[in-house]
């Protein structure tokens, strides 16, 4: 087998909300295998900031303010990016966030807010990106499901029920885009260190873990938190044309969480 086809090399690649966290190493893997960077966020600081961070690594990423669940700024994002770096080639929707409520205290704004980001925004940035990819006769779309497309748990239920749509959109984009040579395939993480999890993993006030964290190490066979970087591998591969013919899948880099009942009492 060729190698170089884990290489990225001239591809142009938007990864969403990728100033730091899951979306930051995954932008910072694209670009070790060849690929220009874009990324968008939804401030003039955090751009710069993204910007800094890109730059320290040596990576020219061109840094975007643009809000994902906003269709007008999404089209301006991916005309500008087409004229500047070329047509996209790899779209990874990672923008997203959590609300940690319970269900009956949660408001419908809230669970709406969830669902905007989580599950309307990767349909509005993959309808810009398509009919490009339709163009230059290829494209992969890449998206960043969870455990909570397949597991439930308390107060997350807007999480779980945009989580578990992605995954049916990712098939769904498969399905309809195979034709044209898109893949469309899905990375669901375990429970990864990043801002989004830091309370789950706060330091309780007697020095003692949290419990939740001493939960997921133990619910984990990996027995560890996962790191943006496990997530670097994974997403070249599907990013590649290593995985032209996997389409549809979702790829959970979870240190074994969904093969696991759990640890046996005593
Ligand atoms: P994170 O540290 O909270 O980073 C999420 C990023 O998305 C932030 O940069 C955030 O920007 C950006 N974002 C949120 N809403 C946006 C919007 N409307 N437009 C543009 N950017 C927006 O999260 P992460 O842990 O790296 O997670 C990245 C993705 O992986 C998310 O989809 C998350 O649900 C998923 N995931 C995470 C884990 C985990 O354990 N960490 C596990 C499975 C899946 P701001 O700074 O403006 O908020
Ligand atoms: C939570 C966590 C999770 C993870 C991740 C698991 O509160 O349960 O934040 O939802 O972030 O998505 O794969």
């Amino acid at each position: 087998m060729d190698m170089k086809a884990f290489r990225l090399d001239g591809k142009v690649a938007l990864v969403t909300g990728a100033v730091y966290g899951i979306g930051f190493a995954i932008a910072e893997a694209y670009a070790e295998a060849g690929a220009k960077i874009a990324f968008n966020c939804r401030s003039e600081e955090a751009r710069q900031k993204g910007l800094a961070a890109y730059k320290e690594k040596g990576i020219d990423a061109l840094g975007y303010v643009a809000d994902v669940t906003k269709e007008d700024e999404v089209k301006a994002m991916v005309a500008d990016i087409e004229e500047k770096l070329g047509g996209i080639d790899i779209l990874v929707n990672n923008a997203g966030i959590i609300k940690r409520i319970p269900m009956t205290d949660m408001s419908v704004e809230e669970f709406r807010q969830v669902v905007d980001i989580d599950l309307n925004a990767p349909f509005i940035v993959s309808k810009a990106v398509i009919p490009g990819m339709i163009k230059k006769g290829h494209g992969k779309i890449i998206n960043i499901c969870s455990m909570m497309s397949e597991l439930g748990r308390e107060t997350v239920s807007a999480y779980a029920a945009a989580k578990g749509g992605l995954k049916m959109l990712t098939r769904n984009i498969c399905s309809e885009y195979g034709e044209y040579n898109i893949q469309c395939n899905g990375i669901g993480p375990g429970y990864i260190a990043t801002p989004q999890t830091a309370p789950l993993r706060e330091i309780q006030p007697d020095g003692s873990r949290h419990p939740f964290d001493q939960f997921i190490i133990a619910k984990t066979p990996a027995a560890r938190w996962g790191t943006p970087e496990d997530l670097q591998g994974p997403a070249v591969f599907l990013a590649s044309d290593a995985s032209n013919f996997v389409n549809g899948h979702i790829l959970y880099v979870d240190g074994g969480i969904l093969a696991y009942i759990g640890k046996q009492p005593g």
